[in-house]
């Protein structure tokens, strides 16, 4: 095979981005030095003299450092400077023609948006493919749609069986890099993940492109062998499971972690309530001018989208975003997703900018998610009898939204995208009561938020790990499920509760003096596969 090139870091070149000061050779030998592990040479302005003259240059750095070089588009050039490669877009040479034209030695990189341009390239023979745009970006005129990261992923899921290597471009910087890893993998069996990303402004719009590229090298390699080395995971029995759960609910009382949520008015002095009175400790605000700053302190983010207004929507995206970036979980509440067109494409809109640790909902919302009408909604209520197989939904969805999914009902199902389990606790006053669903957020939201913040205080900050968040979450997550269906057991049961009015107090009363014991004696969980 003549393919040997490590895509992990692909810079691609844009002269007119350089600082003032800094020059063409100056950046491209600091970026190399730092990490870039091929270059693409991409000039769209210039004559063929002068596009000869900076593909020899680059060349000669290239060499001097052991790094392939690529050609955007001329395949004259590439011969010319005896180029590793060229990277073709859509528009320009035929690959079967450039084929022909080039030694065997030389690859070809296809440009693809789509999955037919996907597959269409892989039968031609493409060494590799540059999917993009991910993200928004001001580098280039995009004639095509933003695919967001989970566009980039069906792209991926459609070469489930193919062995062509993958990079990704458009908006890749330092801030979303993990994120973007992370995000953008197969959701088959074989849960294929990418081979690195492309990048040009993060690089070569910098001062200092050696600690960008640095950086950069440092996240995608951390990110990359993590994945490898997790493509398996180790089942595990009930009873293990519900050990680190009792484990991660002590976490909450242990830390007191910081609970940032955005949430609808209807539940926000029930749900900061129920936070404090699970032992964590809640701040609620949507203001974008104060996210950036919540996120750096230790716990997790819950964006509930009920009541949704224009204004909280800025708040909403950038929260999740940091809160990515400084390795903090985020917990999504799609509230009446399935009920109009303007809540399902802010769900989208914020699954596209930031990823989601865990996606809690009833089965309306859920199955609006998943882009089933099995079970409807009727505003932020589902209605119908619930999933033939609840279990499949659920792991699907982990599956194509990398992240656990959390369905509640009578029974919630609960799968990471491997494991399926289900809880049978809860009273049957809990649905009865107002924004019960949106506290079982906020519990959900604790219990991530102890078992992060437990873990970010053990680690060694100097490693990185290419993790997007860290902690036992799945338990962190059944812990807050636990916690709040087995206080809403004991509050039902009592006998000053006569409804739902005396119920919601009593409560908050039991949230406060459940026990890890009380947990591990009235679980009622059980894990499925
Ligand atoms: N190709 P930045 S996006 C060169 O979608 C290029 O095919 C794209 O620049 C595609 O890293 C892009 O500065 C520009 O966002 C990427
Ligand atoms: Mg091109």
């Amino acid at each position: 095979m003549r393919f040997d090139i490590d895509l992990r870091l692909y810079l691609v070149t844009g002269r007119e981005l350089l600082p003032p000061g800094k020059s063409y050779e100056e950046s491209l030998e600091e970026a190399i030095k730092g990490g870039v592990t091929v270059v693409q040479v991409r000039e769209k302005k210039c004559d063929t003299g002068e596009f000869l003259d900076i593909a020899q240059r680059s060349k000669a750095i290239c060499d001097r450092h052991n790094i392939p070089l690529i050609i955007n588009d001329r395949v004259d050039v590439a011969l010319a400077v005896g180029a590793h490669g060229v990277h073709l877009g859509q528009t320009d040479m035929p690959f079967a023609v450039a084929r022909k034209l080039l030694p065997p030695n030389v690859i070809i990189g296809i440009s693809v948006n789509t999955v037919e341009e996907a597959l269409k390239a892989c039968e031609d023979g493409a060494d590799y493919l540059g999917i993009g745009a991910v993200y928004a970006t001001s580098t280039k005129d995009l004639t095509k749609p933003i695919l967001g990261p989970r566009g980039a992923a069906r792209i991926l899921t459609a070469l489930e069986s193919k062995s062509i290597k993958t990079v990704v471009i458009g908006g890749i910087k330092r801030t979303n890099v993990l994120r973007t890893l992370h995000g953008i993998r197969s959701s088959g069996p074989s849960l294929r993940g990418l081979d690195g990303v492309a990048v040009v402004s993060d690089i070569v719009a910098s001062t200092t492109p050696f600690d960008a590229s640095k950086q950069l090298y440092n996240l995608t390699s951390a990110a990359l062998t993590s994945f490898s080395a997790r493509s398996a995971p180790t089942p595990f029995s009930t009873e293990a499971l519900l050990q680190r759960a009792v484990a991660a609910f002590a976490l909450i009382r242990k830390h007191g972690p910081l609970v940032h949520q955005i949430t609808n008015t209807v539940v926000q002095n029930q749900s900061a309530n129920a936070t404090l009175a699970l032992g964590a400790s809640p701040i609620m605000s949507a203001n974008p001018r104060e996210v950036e700053d919540l996120s750096k302190f230790p716990g997790a983010l819950l964006v509930n989208i009920g009541t949704l207004a224009e204004e909280d929507t800025a708040g909403m995206i950038a929260a999740g975003f940091h809160a990515n970036q400084h390795g903090k979980p985020v917990i999504l509440d799609p509230v009446g997703v399935g009920a109009t067109a303007h809540r399902r494409q802010t769900c989208d809109k914020l699954l596209n900018v930031w990823q989601a640790t865990c996606i809690k909902g009833n089965p309306g919302e859920i199955g609006a998610l998943y882009g089933s009408d099995e079970v409807l909604a009727r505003g932020v209520d589902s209605v119908g009898a619930g999933f033939a197989d609840p279990a499949s939904i659920v792991k699907n969805l982990a599956r194509r939204e990398k992240c656990v999914v959390v369905m509640t009902g009578p029974t919630d199902w609960i799968s990471d995208g491997f494991s399926v389990l289900r809880i049978d606790n809860g009273h049957p006053l809990l649905p009865n009561i107002t924004g019960s669903g949106c506290m079982v957020g906020s519990a959900i939201a604790c219990g991530c938020a102890a078992v992060s913040a437990s873990a970010e205080q053990a680690r060694d900050k100097d490693v990185e790990d290419g993790q997007l968040v860290r902690g036992d979450i799945l338990a962190g997550i059944v812990a807050g499920l636990l916690a709040i269906t087995i206080a809403s057991e004991v509050a039902g049961g009592r006998a000053d509760v006569k409804g739902t009015g005396t119920f919601l107090p009593a409560l908050i009363d039991e949230l406060a003096n459940i026990t890890p014991e009380i947990i591990a004696q009235k679980a009622k969980l059980n894990v499925l596969s």
